[in-house]
Order: structure tokens, then C-alpha cells, then sequence
């Protein structure tokens, strides 16, 4: 069968999102990023990489061999290339400088390793990525290239490791999904034009924090727990991969929930390289994205690892738990 490779696809969004010409190269290297670390990943077991480094990041999370190596891998795929001139990461407190991107017109912001919990129990990673055009005009970019809201996004993305590797993304377009074939090292289009599916699927949140929960977000999730929803029925699926849970949660319905918190209102995940990418997917897809009370692609982060309480799927879905938070 003569499917349609990632690389062409990137050029036909290129041609359609009239970009000059450096998008689609940008791209390709989140395409090369995704094969290094698909390789890295597999091989994690054998070179004895599934473990702790024994630091934290600035997240105060403790810091996984296979977190340093995806972070290091992501500034190696970007070193040395004029159309990027800075990467905002989950791993890196401050915005990195590429050397020689001054007059690079895009940012990224990415998580390298998304789900790295799951890493030595063979379960679903991801890396998650989105492209902003810089707000300066050229030179070193500011904080204020990289503080810009997800509907300014050019194109977002995420990679997949799981018993396939996929990379879904969008440029603005539809969203389409490629597989890797790992014998040659290429990602083909196997789904083309997804688009999330309504009044179906599952809903996929961490109920072992119910307790830390207010009351309305504790409906919420009891109404689709117990099956109340005007919505309709709903299964339970959690993979404790972001990536794996939205993944699912595109391709067959639903509603994916990371709640804020009574003591921790902003809730776990990060607006900028997280949250404000798969919004920007899941919108082109017919989705919803909110955080329980505004749009996902709205919010101007005032900080680079902002977090905000995210629930994002079916537009029905999101549009309930919405109604119920209010
Ligand atoms: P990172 O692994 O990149 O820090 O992402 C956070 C994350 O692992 C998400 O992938 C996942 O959805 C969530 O945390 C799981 O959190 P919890 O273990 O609290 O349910």
C-alpha cells in the first residue's frame, strides 16, 4: 500500500500553512526525536537506564536516567539548527539558548518524557511538543517568546511509545496520525484526519486523589463513575501516561481529568508543554479543552512550568464536567 510518509506530510502542511519553508524542517526533527527515543526506551532495560539519577527537577520531581537522556536528546536534535532559537522543557528550569538560532523564528516548548513513571514497568510514555512563531523579531529570545497562549501555537504534537510508536500532530490542519515502521525507520499516515468521537469512550482520571478534591469536582467524577452522565456511559481506563490517556481518549471518546486540588488548586500538569498542546490537538480533532472553567487555549502562562487543572476530550464530556463545576 502506497501510504504517505511524515516527511511529505509535513511539506503539504507547510504549502497550506504558508510557511516559509523552516516549519516542515522543525518538524522533521521532532520526527528524528521521536526515533531516538523510541530506541533509547527499548534499550532502557538492557544498558540499565529504568532507574533514578537521585536528583530532582525543578518540578521537585525525582529525576529519571531516561528523563536526562530524553532532555539531552531533545537539545542535541536542536543544536545547530538556525530555524529554532529557543526550547522551553519540562526538565530545564530556565528557557534554553540554541547557539546560533538568533535569527531562528520558532520556539518549542516540549516534555521530553511525559509518563516517565511507567518506564520500568514497560507501560505507555510520550513526549509532547508545541511550536510557537518567537514574539521578537530576532537576537536571544525573551521569556516573553515562550509566555505566549496556546491558540498562538503554529503546530503541536505528541509522540507515543507503546507496543507501537506513533507521532500525532497538527500544523494548524487536520490532525493525522503516523506509525512508525521500525525496520526502515520511517512513519507512515495510518490515521488521517482524526476526529475525537462524541457520546462515547471512557473517562480517565486518578481517583486515588478523591480525597484532595472539592466537592463539585468529586460529582464530577462520581457522575461519570457511576455512569449519571447526560453524556452517556462512559468506561474507566487510566494509563498514568498523559500522553497514553489523551491518546485513547482521541481516538475513541471520552474525557481525561487531572483536577485541581483543595490545597493545590493549579492541579499537576504544565500549561505550556503539556497542557496547551494536546488542547490545541484536541480542539483540531472536534474536542474540548478547558480547565474546568476556561479554555485551555486561552490562558496566558505567566511562568514557564505553570500548571493548571486540565480536562480535555469529547466536547459533550467537557462541556458537563464544566457545567457541573460551575
Ligand atoms: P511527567 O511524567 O512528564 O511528569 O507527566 C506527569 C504525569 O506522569 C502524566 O503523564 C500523568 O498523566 C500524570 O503525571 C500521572 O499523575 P498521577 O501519578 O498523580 O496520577
Amino acid at each position: 500500500m502506497n501510504r504517505l510518509t511524515l516527511s511529505e506530510q509535513f511539506f503539504r502542511d507547510q504549502a497550506s500553512a504558508a510557511a516559509s519553508g523552516g516549519l516542515s524542517t522543525v518538524l522533521n526533527r521532532f520526527s528524528l526525536l521521536a526515533r531516538m527515543l523510541a530506541s533509547e526506551i527499548m534499550r532502557a532495560g538492557f544498558v540499565g537506564k529504568l532507574g533514578y539519577t537521585g536528583t530532582t527537577n525543578v518540578q521537585d520531581e525525582n529525576v529519571r536516567a531516561l528523563d536526562v537522556i530524553s532532555n539531552d536528546t531533545l537539545l542535541q536534535v536542536f543544536e545547530n539548527m538556525p530555524m529554532v532559537c529557543g526550547v522551553a522543557s519540562e526538565e530545564m528550569e530556565e528557557v534554553h539558548i540554541l547557539p546560533g538560532g538568533e535569527s531562528g523564528k520558532y520556539i518549542v516548548s516540549v516534555d521530553p518524557l511525559d509518563g516517565s513513571g511507567n518506564v520500568d514497568v514497560a507501560g505507555q510514555m510520550g513526549t509532547i511538543f508545541g511550536i510557537y512563531r518567537r514574539r521578537t523579531m530576532s537576537g536571544v529570545p525573551t521569556l516573553a517568546d515562550f509566555l505566549q497562549p496556546g491558540r498562538d501555537l503554529v503546530a503541536a504534537g505528541y509522540v507515543l511509545y507503546g507496543p507501537c510508536t506513533m507521532l500525532i500532530y497538527s500544523a494548524g490542519g487536520p490532525v493525522n496520525g503516523f506509525t512508525l515502521d521500525r525496520s526502515i525507520g520511517t512513519f507512515f499516515l495510518t490515521h488521517p484526519n482524526i476526529q475525537i468521537p462524541e457520546g462515547e469512550g471512557s473517562y480517565s482520571v486518578n481517583e486515588a486523589n478523591e480525597s484532595k478534591w472539592d466537592d463539585k469536582t468529586k460529582a464530577v467524577v462520581r457522575a461519570f463513575r457511576t455512569q449519571q452522565t447526560k453524556c452517556g456511559k462512559r468506561a474507566a481506563r487510566y494509563a498514568g501516561a498523559l500522553v497514553g490517556d489523551f491518546h485513547r481518549t482521541l481516538l475513541k471518546g471520552g474525557i481525561y481529568m487531572y483536577p485541581g486540588e483543595v490545597k493545590k488548586p493549579e492541579g499537576k500538569l504544565r500549561l505550556l508543554y503539556e497542557n496547551a498542546p494536546l488542547a490545541f490537538l484536541c480542539e483540531k480533532a472536534g474536542g474540548a479543552a478547558t480547565d474546568g472553567r476556561q479554555r485551555i487555549l486561552d490562558i496566558v502562562p505567566t511562568k514557564l512550568h505553570e500548571r493548571t487543572p486540565l480536562y480535555l476530550g469529547s466536547k459533550g464530556d467537557v462541556r458537563e464536567a464544566g457545567a457541573m463545576l460551575a
